[in-house]
């Protein structure tokens, strides 16, 4: 039985043991039973709206608009955004915000509008507010990006909690990304998108929705300008979108709306306008620069559920090594756990854990552990012991710990919005550092918890202490794993000062990038799995988590070779590169779908390590400007139409241009390409965008373009660094940055600055320095001379 089965059947009561049958029965009345106690019902509600203004109280970076029955506080921050609340909502506490919030800029006022409105004009941005509380955001030449119309609240007669409804426009061109990783995307098309964070319990597909990461993010693009709006509010709420239309000549247009419910929370928002990379580096200037990953962690991974004893971890590697295949890291799942429980080992097929993975270290393998948030509910387990004693689990509405089913059985969990718990959480990884791990896998984080029937999920009215403000699970859940990776992020900045730490989570919320990436979860083995897994890693990038890639392969089932190999092809220019499936689907070892796969794969892994320093430059650029490694086609042209609708395609950074093969018997494929020459990577052809292009794509490679004038940091042959050109296009010239840093130290490594432009007959290729140009460090080849 593999898996999705054991889900399956856990949740149908099924055959995989009365016992656990039993357990996720009794979990499910628990949690109804928890929840009638702690949650009594509203009761009647009355409706509200902020009715007209009665008076304006300018502050700095804007002021504070008082309406009959709610008031709005307005902010425009020095790094360009926008902050407003309504019902005094300010911008903190936030798990969102990475410190406290930015200064408001001084130079924005408040300021009388026409009709009885108000404004706040910024460099960047102009808000108005009309006299019934609609906000309009334009851009500096006064053209509307997006009206949100005046908020509605729903309250108990009696008082308490309000949910809310924003319902905004956009323009009639305006297209919708983000709201997390979405498996239909990048492009959100209308339809509705809960905003709670979900395993989907079987593996997933383009249809399923949501996933394990939710967050209230969106980036509408639109030919006037992009903008991001993130609504922070962690409750449960949905999104509802609708795309506009144009008239185009036979009628007005449509604009597009989205409609955002709330359960809870306050009502505020912040709002970036300008480019994509613009509005991405505000964004992260908020949320906090995404963690670096130690270099090996963007090399190839091997993971499996079941690998089951050390002489299969070592078999496996050995089948890397004897056939010349690149390896970097080797993921351990649950089956090395004692009995299913977190920070153990289990001593009988793992013996001496610390001595493989010194051997591996040796031979520039690293070993990753899964950690899984539930802890074994049994006195005498030492997590659960000394959990108990910190009082670090999560309890009911009448005190008692609340008991979930997960794999070792009855379990609790840890509360990580509290700040003891997390620190005590940290600890533990310093067991796992013993054992010779030297990264940290984050699952089963949602969190979940089995159950009969309905939500697999913590009841919601678990009391969380959400940093000493207290409330219920309603609220903490889609934050429970961000704060669970801050937790092991601290703990291995405690333990290990030297080094960086490398985790990747599979649930998260806004703001996790500032402790690690994530992978895309379960995803179904068949192709439409293979294109949601590309949706994933694109939209996530675009809501500010640029560290991601699919388990290769697809989760369960056993793909065909074909399949197998168009994921890994695609896999090898994703920031996680990581073959890994479930307990009983089919292998995933390259050598496991014939010799042609073999030969192939090895080729997408030698690229992949030769493209090292690339990747490690694009990490670097990501922390320090919040653009994404991979990219949007439209990234650096939001205005063409024709991009902002394809999906297949990506930019690696800003050289490379990828078009991975997603369907099935595909030997060519058309690859829409921005303006500017391109040179296919293996032929060196030219190609002159924008246009549409029809290239090969046989089995053997996916086609890989580098953008004119590009200059690429790869490794040599003999490991070095060294430059790959692009020639510039005729009269043109290029350029490039390098980041040099082969390791995982927290020294800040300069920039390097390259530029390149014709001289005569000769592409010539400088540093560029505070003293002038310089020659190159290292050696240079310059490529796509052939087709002059
Ligand atoms: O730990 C087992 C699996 C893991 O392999 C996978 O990557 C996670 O997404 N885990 C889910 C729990 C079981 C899922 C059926």
């Amino acid at each position: 039985m593999d898996g999705r089965d054991l889900v399956r059947s856990v949740k149908a009561v099924g055959s995989t043991g009365a016992a656990q049958g039993w357990r996720t029965v009794r979990a499910a009345w628990r949690r109804r039973r928890a929840d009638a106690a702690g949650l009594p019902p509203r009761g009647a509600e009355r409706a509200r709206v902020p009715g007209p203004v009665l008076d304006v109280e300018p502050g700095p970076g804007g002021g504070l608009v008082r309406f009959t029955r709610s008031e709005l506080r307005i902010t425009v921050a020095v790094n360009g955004a926008v902050f407003w609340g309504w019902d005094g909502a300010g911008p903190e506490p936030s798990y969102a915000l990475a410190d406290r919030s930015p200064r408001p800029d001084p130079r924005a006022v408040l300021e009388p509008d026409k009709d009885g409105a108000w404004r706040v004009v910024a460099e960047r941005v102009t808000v108005v507010i009309s006299r019934n509380g609609a906000v309009e955001v334009r851009t500096p030449g006064g053209v509307t990006l997006r009206r949100d119309l005046p908020p509605r609240w729903w309250e108990p007669v009696g008082g308490g909690r309000a949910r809310w409804m924003q319902r905004s426009e956009v323009a009639a061109d305006a297209r919708f990304f983000g709201l997390g990783g979405r498996a239909s995307g990048p492009r959100l098309r209308d339809g509705t998108y809960r905003l709670w964070n979900t395993d989907p319990g079987l593996a997933f597909g383009p249809g399923d929705d949501p996933l394990y990461i939710t967050m209230p993010v969106q980036m509408v693009v639109a030919d006037a300008a992009t903008h991001l709006v993130f609504h922070d509010s962690t409750w449960d709420g949905s999104v509802t979108l609708r795309e506009g239309e144009e008239g185009a000549g036979s009628g007005h247009d449509r604009a597009g709306t989205s409609e955002l419910r709330m359960d809870g929370g306050p009502l505020r928002c912040w709002v970036m306008v300008g480019t994509p990379a613009r509005v991405l580096h505000a964004w992260a200037s908020l949320t906090g620069a995404a963690a670096l990953p130690p270099a090996w962690a963007l090399g190839h991974h091997h993971a499996r559920w079941g690998f089951g004893s050390e002489q299969e971890v070592r078999r496996i590697v050995a089948g890397y090594q004897d056939r010349g295949l690149p390896l970097d890291a080797v993921h351990l799942d649950i089956d090395h756990f004692d009995a299913h429980q977190v920070f153990t080992v289990d001593r009988e097929r793992f013996p001496k854990l610390p001595v493989v993975a010194e051997e591996l270290r040796r031979d520039g393998i690293r070993l990753v552990s899964i950690v899984d948030p539930a802890v074994k509910a049994e006195a005498g387990n030492a997590v659960y012991d000394s959990g108990s004693e910190v009082d670090a689990f999560v309890r009911d509405s009448a005190g008692k710990l609340v008991r979930g089913v997960v794999w070792p059985g009855e379990a609790v969990y840890p509360d990580f919005t509290r700040a003891r718990v997390r620190q005590w959480w940290g600890e533990f990884y310093e067991e796992r550092l013993a054992q010779g791990f030297a990264g940290f896998w984050h699952d089963m984080n949602e969190p979940v918890s089995f159950t009969a029937f309905g939500e697999n999920t913590l009841p919601r009215s678990a009391r969380h202490d959400l940093e000493g403000r207290g409330g219920d699970h309603r609220e903490a859940h889609n934050v429970y794993a961000l704060g669970m990776a801050r937790a092991g992020y601290e703990g291995l900045r405690e333990l290990t000062p030297r080094g960086r730490p490398f985790i990747f989570s599979r649930s998260g919320w806004a703001g996790m990038q500032r402790y690690g990436g994530t992978w895309s979860g379960d995803v179904a083995t068949d192709w439409p799995g293979l294109r949601a897994s590309l949706s994933l890693v694109v939209g996530l990038g675009l809501c500010g988590v640029p560290y991601s890639g699919p388990d290769v392969g697809g989760f369960d089932g056993s793909p065909s070779p074909e399949l197998y190999l168009r994921w890994f092809q695609l896999g090898a220019y994703l920031p996680l590169f990581r073959t890994h499936a479930s307990l009983r689907a089919g292998r995933r070892e390259p050598w496991e779908f014939g010799d042609d796969v073999l030969e192939h794969a090895r080729v997408a892994l030698v690229e992949r390590r030769r493209l090292l320093p690339y990747f490690v430059t694009l990490a670097h650029l990501a922390r320090r400007t919040g653009a994404p490694y991979v990219r949007p086609v439209w990234w650096g042209v939001p205005e063409d139409r024709a991009l902002r609708d394809c999906e297949d395609t990506f930019l690696l950074g800003d050289c490379l241009l990828v078009a991975p093969v997603l369907d099935p018997g595909t030997d060519r494929r058309a690859v829409q390409l921005p303006r500017g020459r391109w040179y296919d990577t293996v032929t060196e052809e030219a190609y002159e965008g924008p246009a549409q292009v029809l290239l090969d794509a046989p089995m053997s490679r996916i086609p890989v373009l580098a953008r004119a004038g590009a200059v690429v940091p790869v490794r040599g042959d003999d490991g070095s660094l060294e430059l790959e050109v692009w020639a510039p296009a005729g009269g043109r010239t290029g350029g490039g940055l390098v980041v040099r840093d082969t390791g995982d130290s927290w020294e800040e490594p300069e920039i390097e600055r390259y530029v390149t432009r014709w001289e005569g007959q000769r592409v010539v290729v400088e540093r560029d320095g505070e003293n002038g140009p310089s020659e190159p460090s290292c050696p240079v080849r310059v490529r796509g001379l052939r087709t002059l």
